[in-house]
């Protein structure tokens, strides 16, 4: 692609500021110059993104379809600057104007259209599909509200409408003219050989395109996410009555189905409203897909040659039955042979083993929304039980729907997202379906994409790196092993602190500014961010903190590694337990910082409203990262990635992803400890496995008896008595029972930072050995095995 010059950059913002924004710059206000930034960068975008269509049509080429009910985006104005290499240019072109290039970024909103890892990961995803030049759609909902902003009163999570489209958004395309109908409830009509379901309401589909554009702008591919209208939106009728809700009331339905996104994201709330959205996102994709598939290749036959859909954890999986419905009760096909086409076209990612996020939908919501559908199931279900007389279980289960056996059922592929997760898979969740198809389930482990999450927020170490061995590794990561013979090198080993040391400054004038927040950057930074879960156990962390504080307290002259504690992280509305820890948190950071004996080594801090820019703030600063989840919860980790490629050693235990990096980093550049997968399956059977825990470690005894007698919480004692009662009694997820490891490991940490040169060693190995964790690899994996797509770039 023909590189932009500033002087061509400047008028092109020029241009747009003048023309699509009509202001002149004496006029212009800070977000009229993002939009025409972004639009001069978006130009270019377009330029590639047809580039790459008709490249795609001319070849015949088979196409990815990745469907996903979450699309965790984050901005995109950075992202298509990096991706065409204009950063130098956009500067210079905004200091002509004396505007600032990083304010000009800030002022765009996250489009935070996802939870947490499944919906980055579908983000990182789209953005190495382009980079890699795979032609590929991503699918998802164009929520008018995402995931919702968090704020603190008294230390207690609030949460309030997050707002993204309340701001010009340069990065959609409306299509009106691409719109389905799509239909819900009603009844099926069976006459002879033909069935017809008549839907009792239906709301149409709008789409709006987003350009994703891969690195040096070679390729780029289309996020379509769909947004819900009335098809009649307006009741005149109503309205010449005086009745203006009625009047209104079909627009305002419509738009429910895609008003507001989930915030669940691992318990299933089994709410109509969410199936109806998933069944509204399918619907409309597959109509999309069929339609360009008739327009280009037609013969039905040949689906699973052009076309490779994948389903990003269960929430697309009436995917299957709606393929069959389409190519059995619309296109006349034997219902056998829809099946096997519709299989030979889907695959199916799992992204968790946690039970309450394993979706299942009583059949009577389902049938009732989706009566044809059930039908549907039924019978994949009776043909699946006649191809495999040995099999026990029923996706039918219990008046059930159980959409995990559905997706294995209706999938030529399935897969884990890290190699343990996988193991975990054939030997629980999916055992008895693996025992019936032992070469469906295959790994594909997570990636990060290295353009966001080392190349823009971490421009420091990006130059460093591009300075020792040369700029190859932004689309190659696993270059970053030419780093290791430097790492010898005291000189290159300085400049490596000295990154992290600028990086660690700047956070802490940003904490400062934004949440008035004083922090020493000498200090060690450990930092633990992600949803808030018990699995993930932010509360052995905080515990941990208390009973270092303690420590420190009776012995302040001991030689403290100083170390600030950072959590971020929104809690499940619905989920109380994980709000008491927040708030905990918070409390516990009052009283701990506040402690003049102590707050020189060691202070916390609770950072408001996680999301994606938050964490390209955080991770190019950290020098810890906490991966501390009870062995076999957490399916992969992505965050694991980002921290180590950024040069921040983990502490965590053998889960997910830490498994393989850890392997890959070498194990004296990781902190391990607690159980493993198999050990934590046979502590659970231990009778009193956290009072003995408890029992044999005084620290941890301590510092539960401060939580439960208010130490935290003056105003109100008990306020924590039910958190210490989980963890004196059932303690699930082994808080106790992992303690006293953790303790060790965390002292370990201390020793270690204090060797600078060690440390900083340990660090630049982490990133030198860390280029696997590329999600261009994790795609080229998925092309290679699952969707045998090619790259259409040379
Ligand atoms: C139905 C409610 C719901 C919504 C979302 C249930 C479960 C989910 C997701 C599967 C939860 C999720 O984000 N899982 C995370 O996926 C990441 C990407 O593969 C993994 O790295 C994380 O380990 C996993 O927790």
């Amino acid at each position: 692609m023909l590189q932009l010059s500033t002087p061509s950059l400047r008028d092109a913002i020029l241009r747009h500021l003048t023309y699509s924004f009509g202001k002149d710059p004496e006029h212009a206000i800070l977000e009229d110059w993002r939009m025409a930034l972004s639009y001069a960068v978006r130009d270019r975008i377009v330029d590639a993104w047809f580039k790459a269509t008709e490249k795609t049509y001319e070849t015949g080429a088979k196409r990815v379809y990745y469907l996903s009910m979450e699309f965790l985006i984050g901005r995109l104005l950075e992202d298509g600057i990096v991706n065409l290499e204009l950063v130098e240019e956009a500067k210079a072109a905004l200091s002509e104007f004396d505007k600032d290039y990083h304010e000009v970024l800030s002022d765009e909103p996250d489009a935070a259209l996802g939870n947490g890892g499944l919906g980055r990961l579908a983000a990182c995803f789209l953005e190495s599909l382009s980079t890699v030049g795979c032609p590929a759609h991503g699918y998802g909902i164009r929520y008018e509200h995402g995931l919702f902003r968090q704020s603190f009163v008294d230390g207690r999570q609030v949460e309030q409408p997050e707002t993204w489209l309340g701001q010009r958004h340069a990065w959609e395309f409306e299509r009106p003219e691409v719109r389905y109908r799509i239909g819900f409830g009603g009844h099926v009509d069976m006459r002879g050989e033909t069935v017809r379901w008549y839907p009792g309401e239906e709301v149409e589909a709008e789409a709006f395109d987003t350009p994703v554009v891969g690195f040096r702008g070679r390729w780029a591919n289309t996020l379509r996410l769909w947004s819900g209208r009335a098809i009649h939106p307006f009741d005149l009728d109503a309205f010449n009555h005086g009745d203006y809700a009625r009047a209104a009331a079909p627009e305002a339905l419509a738009r429910t189905i895609s008003r507001v996104l989930y915030p669940d994201d691992t318990t299933e709330q089994g709410k109509e409203l969410r199936l109806k959205q998933e069944y509204f996102l399918t619907a409309a994709a597959l109509r999309d897909i069929l339609r360009r598939f008739n327009n280009q290749f037609g013969d039905l036959r040949k689906l699973p040659d052009k076309v490779a859909i994948q389903l990003n954890d269960t929430h697309p999986a009436i995917a299957g039955p709606e393929l069959v419905r389409i190519l059995h009760d619309e296109r006349g096909l034997p219902f056998e042979d829809a099946m096997e086409i519709a299989r030979g076209t889907l695959s199916y990612t799992n992204h968790t083993l946690m039970p309450e996020a394993l979706e299942s939908w009583g059949e009577d919501l389902f049938g009732r929304l989706l009566p044809r559908h059930l039908q549907l199931v039924d019978q994949i279900d009776n043909a699946h039980a006649t191809q495999n007389p040995s099999r026990t279980q029923s996706m039918r289960a219990d008046h059930q729907v159980k959409m995990g056996q559905l997706s294995f059922v209706m999938a030529h592929h399935v897969n884990g997202v890290s190699a343990l997760h996988t193991d975990l898979m054939k030997t629980t969740v999916f055992s008895e379906l693996h025992r019936l198809h032992p070469d469906r389930i295959v790994n594909e482990t997570n990636g990060v994409t290295p353009r966001r999450w080392l190349l823009a927020c971490n421009p420091a170490l990006a130059g460093l790196i591009t300075d020792s061995i040369g700029d190859g590794w932004i689309d190659d990561l696993e270059q970053l092993q030419k780093l290791e013979p430097f790492i010898e090198d005291s000189g290159w080993i300085d400049r490596y602190w000295n990154v992290k040391k600028s990086n660690k400054i700047e956070l802490s004038n940003w904490m400062g500014q934004t949440y008035g927040l004083h922090t020493d950057p000498e200090m060690l930074f450990d930092i633990q961010i992600k949803r808030m879960h018990e699995y993930k156990r932010q509360h052995l962390n905080i515990i941990e903190a208390i009973a270092h504080w303690q420590e420190i307290r009776e012995n302040p002259d001991a030689g403290w590694t100083p170390r600030l504690k950072l959590f971020a992280g929104k809690a499940a509305p619905g989920y109380f337990f994980a709000k008491d820890i927040i708030r905990l948190i918070n409390d516990a950071a009052v009283v701990i910082n506040n402690d003049p004996v102590t707050n020189k080594y060691l202070k916390i801090a609770f950072l408001p409203n996680y999301n994606v820019s938050l964490a390209e703030r955080l991770v190019p600063a950290a020098d810890l990262s906490e991966q501390i989840s009870t062995a076999g919860k957490e399916a992969s980790g992505t965050g694991n990635m980002k921290f180590a490629l950024n040069g921040a050693p983990t502490v965590g235990t053998l889960d997910g992803a830490n498994v393989e990096i850890r392997d890959h980093v070498g194990p004296e550049n990781f902190f391990l400890f607690g159980m493993t997968a198999e050990e934590v399956m046979e502590r659970r059977t231990v009778e009193n496995h956290a009072r003995r825990a408890i029992d044999a470690d005084p620290r941890l005894a301590s510092a539960l008896k401060l939580i439960r007698e208010g130490r935290f919480s003056p105003s109100e004692p008990d306020r924590y008595a039910g958190v210490v009662d989980n963890l004196e009694g059932p303690d699930f997820f082994l808080v106790c029972s992992d303690f006293t490891d953790y303790w060790r490991a965390q002292r370990e940490v201390d020793t270690a930072f204090a060797d600078r040169t060690g440390w900083a060693r340990m660090a630049a190995l982490n990133t030198a050995r860390s280029g696997w964790f590329s999600s261009d690899r994790t795609i080229r994996g998925y092309m290679a095995d699952i969707w045998k797509a090619q790259s259409l770039l040379p």
